[in-house]
């Protein structure tokens, strides 16, 4: 009788465990600051040196772009050249489907630096939407950075990336989306106490030890 109990315990036990690593939730860290802050960069470091998956909407959106049939491939092309903000619904699909495949790869790669999202009240809305209780989002990082270094830094950028948007008249509509709607959502996270700066306007390597520093202590 023992026998079977313990034996049919131990045939469940795989499931079981399998049931409970699909349950660990997201953790994401959400990546803001202005054009240019340097998003890209530090997260690129971060995930170097942490367990992190770094998610760029704005390269997801530009990849769903490129997609041979994308139904939405117009309109974001003439979203980001104009610096305004895509729809969250395309965003969204885009990002939640990136956090599962990266899960079901590897369940111990739970936790994601989802950089340039939400940049506004639409997209905040859309993220609760589909991901309350299904993720925790622990911190915004916030990038802080002057608008003329932000311009100049993606200027510069703008000889050899080849980005629609890499120039001074997108540059300066990119600048005005970011004041008029992603500031309102960095100061709606600072009033909760949940964001962390850090001033982008140094050098990579003097922004990304304030950045080592913030996760050291956040975990
Ligand atoms: N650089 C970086 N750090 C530096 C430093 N400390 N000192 C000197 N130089 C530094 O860096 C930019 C440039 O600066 C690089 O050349 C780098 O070497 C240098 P990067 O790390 O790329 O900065 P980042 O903040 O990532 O700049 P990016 O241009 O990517 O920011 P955006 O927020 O403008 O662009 P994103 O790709 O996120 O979005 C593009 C567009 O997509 C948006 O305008 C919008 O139209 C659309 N979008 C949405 O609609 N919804 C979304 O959710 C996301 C995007
Ligand atoms: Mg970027």
């Amino acid at each position: 009788m023992i026998g079977r109990l313990v034996s049919n315990v131990a045939k469940r036990l795989p499931s079981v465990l399998y049931r409970e690593s699909m349950m660990t939730k997201p953790q994401v860290v959400f990546v803001l600051g202005g054009p240019g802050a340097g998003k890209g960069t530090q997260c690129a470091k971060i995930v170097e040196n942490y367990n992190y998956t770094h998610l760029s909407a704005g390269d997801l959106l530009r990849a769903e772009r490129a997609r041979e049939g994308s139904e939405f491939g117009q309109l974001i092309a003439s979203f980001i050249k104009e610096g305004k903000i895509v729809p969250v619904e395309i965003t969204i699909n885009l990002l939640r489907k990136a956090m599962e495949e990266t899960m079901q790869k590897d369940e111990q790669k739970y936790r994601f630096l989802i950089d340039g999202f939400p940049r506004n009240e639409d997209n905040l809305q859309g993220w609760n939407n589909v991901m309350d209780g299904k993720a925790d989002v622990k911190f915004v990082l916030f990038f802080d950075c002057s608008n003329e270094v932000c311009i100049k830094r993606c200027l510069e950028r703008g000889k050899s990336s080849g980005r629609t948007d890499d120039n001074r008249e997108s540059l300066e509509k990119r600048i005005q989306t970011y004041l008029q709607s992603t500031r309102p959502i960095i100061e709606l996270y600072e009033k909760h106490g949940k964001v962390r700066c850090v001033d982008a306007s140094r050098s990579v390597e003097e922004v990304f030890a304030d950045v080592q520093r913030i996760l050291d202590k956040e975990g």
